[in-house]
């Protein structure tokens, strides 16, 4: 049996490489992988094919439309949150006009195939944008608070109700041919992974401080230490693009779903680290133009909707994330004891 095609883009990336494994291990796809970076020769033994490149080069999409018949596309790549306030313009081509490019891959797959070709999306807790005087520490629903203060959580919501359109309402102007994709997207909470560390992101102050604490280094923590987010661990985020992209359409009632796993603030992260890494020292020097951007997020969302309709549960809370994975993980990959 031919194995059908998947796509992730932004491969290298952290979410990209922890989804690349999962899907080799679950073999059921061709994975092709895309990234402006070189991938390591693991990833690369990983991907059927791979494309060094740029998703907003007009002729590698032109070359993914007409080499590939995609049945997933996973899309990955962008700017983060930090990253895209030091340049906007940059942020706002990369994740909104390489989307875009996405999108119409999808499109040309689904009319060539006559199959809706499922398009995952990242989203993040950047969505969001709340206000002083809502209430943080409430459960953020999927359709409260959606005034982001970031280019890029801006760009995140654009892309969402970008990818309402192409999958309910886009017509190609001829209102017979209907070229309508399946567009699935997760608002993922901050991200921990013992593997890899993140790049220009926000909620980076917590993979930071685990690999600060396993290097025996002392972390400078850019947020107070009452700042409290959503967090995940990266086995639980690939189970979440995983699950949602296999549901079953039918049961999906939404395009967009929160996830998450635990709410915790950086000091909680720092002592449960610190039950790990005794020696942990970590000093508060609050960024406050940082401090903004988290501070514009909810302290936690509702994941009910994930949970009813696609069955998301994650396998891991705070106390059992930091000590059955991240802890012995992050041990073995620096030499800690
Ligand atoms: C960021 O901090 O920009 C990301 C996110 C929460 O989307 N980790």
């Amino acid at each position: 049996m031919i194995q059908p095609e998947a796509l992730v883009t932004g491969a290298n990336g952290e979410i990209g490489q922890a989804l690349i494994r999962f899907l080799a291990e679950a073999g059921r796809f061709r994975i092709t992988g895309l990234d402006l970076s070189e991938p390591s020769p693991y990833l690369r033994s990983h991907c059927a094919h791979f494309y060094r490149g740029n998703i907003l080069d007009a002729s590698l999409i032109e070359e993914l439309k007409d080499r590939h018949q995609f049945h997933t596309i996973f899309h990955l790549a962008g700017l983060l949150s930090t990253s895209g306030e030091r340049n906007p313009a940059l942020a706002h081509e990369v994740n909104v006009d390489g989307s875009m490019n996405m999108f119409q891959v999808a499109k040309r797959h689904t009319v060539r195939s006559g199959q809706r070709t499922v398009f995952v999306f990242t989203s993040s807790i950047a969505a969001y944008g709340v206000r002083p005087t809502d209430d943080r520490q409430n459960p953020a629903s999927e359709r409260q608070f959606l005034t982001p203060v970031t280019m890029y959580g801006i760009n995140k919501l654009y892309i969402e109700q970008l990818g309402r359109y192409y999958s309910d309402f886009y017509t190609s102007g001829d209102l017979d041919k209907l070229e309508r994709i399946d567009f699935r997207c997760v608002r993922f909470p901050g991200l921990i992974s013992p593997d890899t560390l993140p790049g220009g992101g926000t909620s980076d102050y917590g993979p930071e401080m685990l690999h600060a604490a396993a290097k025996g280094e002392p972390y400078p923590c850019f947020v107070r230490p009452d700042t409290r987010l959503p967090f995940m661990i990266m086995s639980d985020a690939v189970k979440a693009l995983h699950g949602l992209s296999i549901a079953e359409r039918a049961r999906l009632r939404h395009h967009i779903y929160n996830v998450t796993s635990f709410s915790v603030s950086a000091k909680q992260i720092e002592e449960e680290i610190r039950t790990h890494f005794p020696d942990l020292a970590v000093d508060y020097r609050v960024n406050e133009l940082r401090q903004a951007i988290v501070d514009s997020w909810p302290g936690d969302v509702d994941d009910s909707a994930a949970r009813q309709d696609w069955d998301w549960d994650p396998d891991y809370g705070f106390r059992e994330a930091f000590a059955d994975v991240l802890a012995p993980k992050i041990k073995a990959r620096y030499g800690a004891k």
